[in-house]
């Protein structure tokens, strides 16, 4: 069966609104692309797919029964959403490695040693060991030299695994621009979660071979929630500039229509706000946060927009305590993180019933 280039999927002249059609007379040739991977590459048109469950259940063997190397693909901005909590039993340390990609994203400032140590910890803290952890930009190609001459150590096939959008296709597509591939075919990338949709392999020279790997999606996630219009603004695509709020107690802060944060209890102190710059604020009092959000929800409260609301709500809320001392992020899988500075509050924080919610050491 012929596949598609850029994103697995098997191809088929049937269906023209299925994932994998191609016109009939496109099918036969070398390197074709589907229809769907095309609209992406050409007209930046994003049809959303879904990567059927048996296919990921498929993968995950595959990396527990090959001799192989792992590669899992981490976004620096949202590791909560890129944990993949069962990978590392099935795969084992001496054969799995960590690339935390996008950090073109952190503010320029950033200490890349502290994000690298912060990685390592958060990994010992979850019990997880890998054998090598890596810094990477597919984006700008920061770390792509120092991770390729790592692969070509290796002499097994190589999967770069991890949860959808954090940039695996684009990493490979970056790895081979480095190796002189510029002019051959690339991977499908997108800002929608699910672009790739069956592995893809790669050959390289000397007989070895990546291999790239649909990503895992979820709905604790917010990204997988939203439609490619609301991801637009959504997912990051240039430096986070930080967003800083002085807030007391009483006060309430949205960012979009996603997340509420509701001050209950404690001194004045800055919340600043990790999340795409695309993404609009509004701070206003707790006990006008409810209306403000029923009347401007879908309009300038956004995302959601009016079809994505069914998927955000009903809203699900934790209190949490912070206590005196080092400052603390409250991260929200697939979508970023608010650090708060180390003052004593007492907040309630709503998200979409069902998304992750970590509280984490401050990150920067
Ligand atoms: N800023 C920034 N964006 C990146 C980087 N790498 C990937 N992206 C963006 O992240 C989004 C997802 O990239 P993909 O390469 O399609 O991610 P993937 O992991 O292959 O996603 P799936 O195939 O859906 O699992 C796209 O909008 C990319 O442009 C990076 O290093 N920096
Ligand atoms: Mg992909
Ligand atoms: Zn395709
Ligand atoms: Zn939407």
């Amino acid at each position: 069966m012929k596949v598609c280039r850029g994103c697995g999927e098997s191809l088929q002249s049937e269906a023209p609104g299925r994932a994998g059609y191609v016109p009939p007379h496109r099918l036969e040739g070398e390197d074709v692309l589907c229809q769907r991977c095309y609209r992406i590459v050409h007209y930046n048109e994003v049809a959303p797919a879904a990567v059927p469950q048996e296919r990921l259940r498929d993968l995950f063997h595959r990396l527990a029964t090959e001799r192989c190397l792992v590669v899992q693909v981490a976004d620096v901005v949202d590791w909560t959403g890129s944990k993949i909590p069962d990978l590392p039993a099935v795969v084992g340390p001496d054969r799995l490695w960590l690339v935390v990609n996008k950090v073109d994203l952190l503010p320029p400032e950033t200490s890349y040693d502290r994000v690298r140590r912060w990685f390592e910890q958060q990994l010992r803290s979850g019990g997880v060991e890998v054998e090598r952890v890596f810094l990477a930009s597919a984006a700008k190609g920061i770390g792509l030299g120092i991770l390729l001459d790592a692969l070509r150590t290796q002499r097994v096939p190589v999967y770069f695994t991890g949860a959808a959008n954090v940039g695996k296709s684009s990493l490979i597509n970056g790895l081979l621009r480095l190796q002189g591939r510029a002019e051959g075919p690339v991977l499908t990338t997108s800002r929608v979660p699910g672009t790739t949709l069956n592995t893809v392999t790669i050959e390289l020279e000397e007989g070895r071979h990546w291999i790239d790997t649909p990503g895992l999606t979820a709905a604790y996630r917010v990204v997988d929630r939203l439609c490619p219009l609301c991801l637009k603004s959504a997912v990051p695509r240039e430096r986070i500039r930080p967003r800083i709020y002085q807030l007391q107690a009483g006060q309430s802060l949205w960012i979009g229509g996603l997340v509420r944060l509701d001050v209950l209890e404690g001194e004045r102190q800055p919340f600043v706000c990790y999340v795409s710059n695309g993404l609009p604020f509004h701070r206003t009092k707790v006990e006008r946060s409810a209306s403000y959000y029923e009347s401007h929800v879908g309009r300038d409260l956004v995302p959601p927009c009016p079809e994505c609301r069914s998927r955000i709500e009903p809203f699900a809320e934790t209190e949490r305590v912070f206590s005196p001392g080092p400052a603390t992020d409250v991260a929200v899988a697939g979508l970023g993180w608010i650090s708060v500075r180390g003052r004593r509050c007492r907040a309630a924080i709503r998200v979409p019933e069902g998304v992750d919610v970590e509280v984490r050491p401050a990150f920067l």
